[in-house]
């Protein structure tokens, strides 16, 4: 809360006031002494409290809300949590901030939001003119890309389950309803799609229609088969991001598209906790008609260990065996052959087979497969990949490793053979999507001529878990002890101020942060529960720093641009990035010796005094030069044979010591905590250098691409012999980079337009508007953020006759004149001696506080006030 505001909290002033429950409570200012203000709440409490907790409301704000944050007088967080609150109530589920749209979800279906009526309403209808929707946002797109020939992207985000995918599909309806071709029946194909699609559950079709020789469309629940999972956040949640291209021919008709895919979470596939599941693929087969589930040798999905982990197997309201049918047919519509749709199933069988592979100790260090049960899941999945038996036995439980002198094969033990058993899973069923992502594009086709485009962005929201939680412990006098936490069932031990996971690599962690109570039988703590996150909430976070960049200086431009049209000056609005965090984060290294190839030895690595001398050679680019970021210094790390996460991380310590958004969390050897814009985020280091190499083991790699089934040998193309040796390392988080780059280059060449999706509540239930978790999204989200760069300006813009309604009450006199409007603002301003604000050419535009000072005159004007705190009474005088 700004100072100036502040100090127009008077008596009499409606205000919001910090809750711990509802985030802001509504009441009135009883008093206010120096920094102490009494009020009285809403809910008929009196409380004290600092000046700084507190904020003024709009009394004459209307009772339904405005749909548009910009018209609320006050700008700040308890003004736009109220006023999205009190919409969600009537179903008015989407509220614009100037051109963003927030949209919260109604977890239940709204009746006709939706259909072709609505399509109808907003199509070439004027942005803003009628009630915020997606809908708008979609004939936006299109209308700049048909008239202006302007490419466009639309970024949905939000955490999980707020929506984004749902929103995504009615983007991609609204487009495809006007941009698709009329079929001979007179229904477009795509409307027919999206008719046919009412049956399928597990579906997020991708709309698109191409054109050649008549029309194709292509939907797509198999993306979704393969890539969506039941998470504790969404019974649906994509886990990928993804960026669908929508071309556009000069007729504005759909000509192609493009779909790229970001990051899908591998480790899913050989590890999930209860009560989530597995990628909805794996259940599909094993609902599958007899004869197939005969072919595979599946069955109850509760016989596999890669599903067995969790007890979660069938989804209320859906059907296994019907979205089975629903991909096959998906998949005959792309065009894929029943041989290649056979190769799929099989593959997704292989994997289930191969997760019940087990091993047993055998001589010195080796391993043997376990027993029979463990023979018949080897065999069966060599049969279904076609490779040979002995060799896949070979490729689990061996190693071979090449020194100078000799190549030798070294046994691995039951727990590496393990590993090395979820590596090729992993790797497999990785392959295997990037394939389908990969086919679906050839069949939807792109359009090489087209030049316009529609870019829609799916994309993970910022990734942070840290909830307080209280427990009551019983019988505290036994220390040290364990605690069971809610459904995690997280063992944690030796409570000494912090407890520390009692199992190694459990990524859970809990903080004492306070005694709230405490007698003989019971102890109530207060516990910061952080859940650490790793390599996988690094790289979705450092998406979010990039997105949020790019969100920031559009809202910035937006704003500017506003005031070139009203022909003010916005020379001196400061603007604070968070290129900082970037810098951090993804800088080139200067010392990044070890990966320039040609400092390489096989073999070796030279040291790195005598690298320097080479470095004049080697870098020309002064970029290379500069301090480099943390994923240089992992990919560094990885490159380096004797780096451990302790010493990775001692590194990043040294490195950042004095980085204001880099900290060193107390009591931890390893984590490594960022300040992102949307807050602070710990992460745990054990497994980034891990997480990082992306290689396929040599092993896997001959197994694979000897399979005599072609679709697999051709999942693992061989590598020339000159790329294996060099690209023994290949750095995960280098290439998300890169792709990042690439994603961001596209968006900069296009006009941004934003969703930010909101999830009311945890419970996924309709009608339920959790303050606190909605105020967290809007910070994470950038919301708060647009908010900030606009108060930073001027965040009040008032036309001229809506500064007089609400202010002539200041200046009677003004009314006895004949005052043009811009006049008599200005005169009611000037006599208030207000400085720094501007009028335009149809607006006043105000400084932050000023229209609260404005109000708190107002107010002592209309007789609400007897008191004045202090430098009130100074400024009036
Ligand atoms: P997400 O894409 O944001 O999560 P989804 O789009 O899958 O979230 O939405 C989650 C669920 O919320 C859906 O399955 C619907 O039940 C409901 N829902 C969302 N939007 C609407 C709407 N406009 N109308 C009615 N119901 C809706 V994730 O992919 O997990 O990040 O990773
Ligand atoms: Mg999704």
């Amino acid at each position: 809360m700004s100072q100036e505001t502040q100090e127009n909290i008077v008596a009499g002033t409606h205000i919001w006031v910090e809750d711990q429950e509802l985030a802001f409570i509504d009441g009135i200012v009883v008093d206010v002494v120096e920094q102490e203000v009494e009020i009285q709440t809403s809910d008929a409490r009196t409380i004290f409290t600092n000046l700084s907790k507190v904020y003024p409301k709009d009394v004459e704000a209307p009772a339904g809300g405005v749909d548009d944050m910009t018209k609320i007088s006050y700008l700040h967080e308890p003004g736009v949590l109220h006023n999205l609150a009190t919409r969600y109530e009537i179903n008015e589920i989407y509220t614009y901030t100037g051109n963003i749209l927030i949209a919260v979800n109604p977890f239940q279906g709204l009746s006709n939001l939706y259909d072709a009526y609505m399509m109808e309403q907003y199509k070439g209808a004027p942005f803003g003119k009628l009630r915020p929707h997606v809908f708008a946002i979609a004939d936006f797109a299109y209308r700049t890309m048909f008239n202006e020939k302007k490419s466009n992207s639309i970024l949905v985000s939000g955490e999980s389950g707020s929506g984004k995918t749902e929103t995504t599909k009615m983007l991609m309806r609204y487009l495809a309803y006007f941009g698709g071709r009329a079929s001979a029946e007179g229904r477009t194909v795509e409307q027919q799609v999206l008719e046919d699609r009412v049956t399928l559950v597990v579906t997020d079709v991708i709309h698109c229609a191409v054109v050649a020789d008549g029309i194709y469309v292509r939907s797509n629940p198999v993306l979704e088969a393969f890539g969506n999972a039941k998470t504790v956040k969404n019974n649906n949640s994509s886990r990928f991001g993804k960026f669908v291209e929508i071309q556009f021919d000069k007729q504005g008709k759909i000509s192609g598209a493009a779909i790229r895919t970001y990051l899908l979470e591998r480790s899913r596939v050989c590890q999930i906790s209860d009560p989530e599941r597995n990628y909805h693929c794996f259940y599909l087969l094993c609902a599958a008609p007899p004869e197939e589930i005969e072919r595979y040798k599946l069955g109850n999905p509760k016989s596999f260990h890669y599903l067995n982990q969790s007890k979660c197997y069938e989804l209320v309201g859906v059907s296994d065996a019907n979205d089975y049918l629903a991909t096959r047919r998906a998949m005959d519509i792309l065009g894929m052959s029943k041989k290649e749709q056979d190769a799929i199933f099989r593959v997704v069988a292989a994997i289930l087979h191969l997760g019940n592979i087990d091993f047993a100790k055998g001589d010195e260090d080796s391993s043997v497969i376990k027993d029979n049960e463990s023979k018949f899941h080897l065999k069966m999945t060599a049969e279904l990949l076609m490779c040979d038996p002995h060799a896949l036995e070979d490729a689990l439980c061996k190693r071979v490793m090449i020194t100078r002198e000799e190549i030798i094969k070294k046994s691995l033990d039951p727990l590496g053979a393990t590993v090395s058993r979820d590596v090729l899973a992993k790797t497999i069923y990785s392959r295997l999507f990037d394939w389908l992502v990969d086919k679906i594009n050839i069949s939807i086709g792109q359009d090489p001529r087209s030049n316009c485009l529609i870019g829609i962005l799916d994309i993970y929201g910022f990734e942070s878990f840290e909830t307080n939680r209280q427990i009551a412990i019983y019988a505290p006098h036994i220390f040290p002890f364990h605690l069971l936490i809610g459904d995690d069932d997280l063992k944690l031990a030796t409570m000494k101020g912090l407890a520390r996971p009692k199992k190694k690599g459990s990524a859970a962690k809990l903080q004492l942060e306070k005694f709230l109570h405490f007698d003989a039988h019971v102890l109530t703590l207060e516990f910061k529960y952080i859940i650490l996150c790793s390599f996988e909430q690094f790289c979705i976070n450092l998406t979010n720093e990039k997105l949020q960049q790019h969100f920031n200086q559009h809202v910035f431009k937006m704003e500017q641009n506003e005031y070139s049209k009203e022909e003010i000056d916005w020379s001196y609005v400061e603007f604070i990035d968070n290129q900082d965090v970037l810098d951090l984060i993804e800088k080139v290294i200067m010392h990044f010796i070890f990966s320039l190839p040609v400092l390489r030895k096989p073999g070796g690595i030279i040291c790195s005094y005598f690298a320097v001398d080479l470095l004049s050679i080697v870098l020309h680019s002064p970029e290379d030069l500069k301090p480099g970021g943390i994923i240089a210094l992992l990919d560094e790390a990885c490159m380096f044979p004797k780096s451990s996460h302790e010493t990775f991380a001692q590194k990043l310590y040294q490195t950042f010591k004095d980085h204001k958004r880099f900290i060193k969390p107390k009591l931890t050897r390893s984590d490594f905590t960022i300040v992102h814009y949307a807050g602070e985020v710990q992460y745990q280091s054990d497994l980034f250098l891990d997480k990082n190499k992306d290689y396929v083991v040599p092993e896997h790699q001959n197994l694979l691409s000897a399979s005599n089934c072609s679709f697999v040998a051709a999942l693992f193309p061989l590598l020339s012999e000159e790329t294996t040796k060099s690209s023994k390392f290949s750095s995960i988080g280098s290439r998300f980079k890169l792709q990042l780059q690439q994603l961001m280059d596209t968006l900069n060449s296009t006009e941004p337009l934003y969703i930010r999706c909101v999830k009311p509540n945890n419970l996924l239930k309709p009608a339920l508007f959790d303050n606190i978790s909605v105020m967290q999204q809007l910070r994470s989200g950038g919301v708060l953020e647009a908010i900030r760069i606009k108060c930073a300006g001027y965040p009040t813009h008032k036309t001229f006759s809506e500064f007089l309604d609400r202010f002539s009450i200041l200046a009677p006199e003004i009314l006895k004149q004949n005052y043009e409007e811009k006049d008599a603002c200005k005169w009611i301003l000037e006599k208030m001696e207000l400085t720094g604000y501007q009028t335009g050419k149809t607006k006043v535009f105000l400084r932050a506080g000023q229209l609260a000072e404005l109000d708190a005159r107002r107010t002592v004007v209309l007789g609400g006030s007897a008191k004045i705190i202090q430098s009130q009474v100074r400024t009036l005088i």
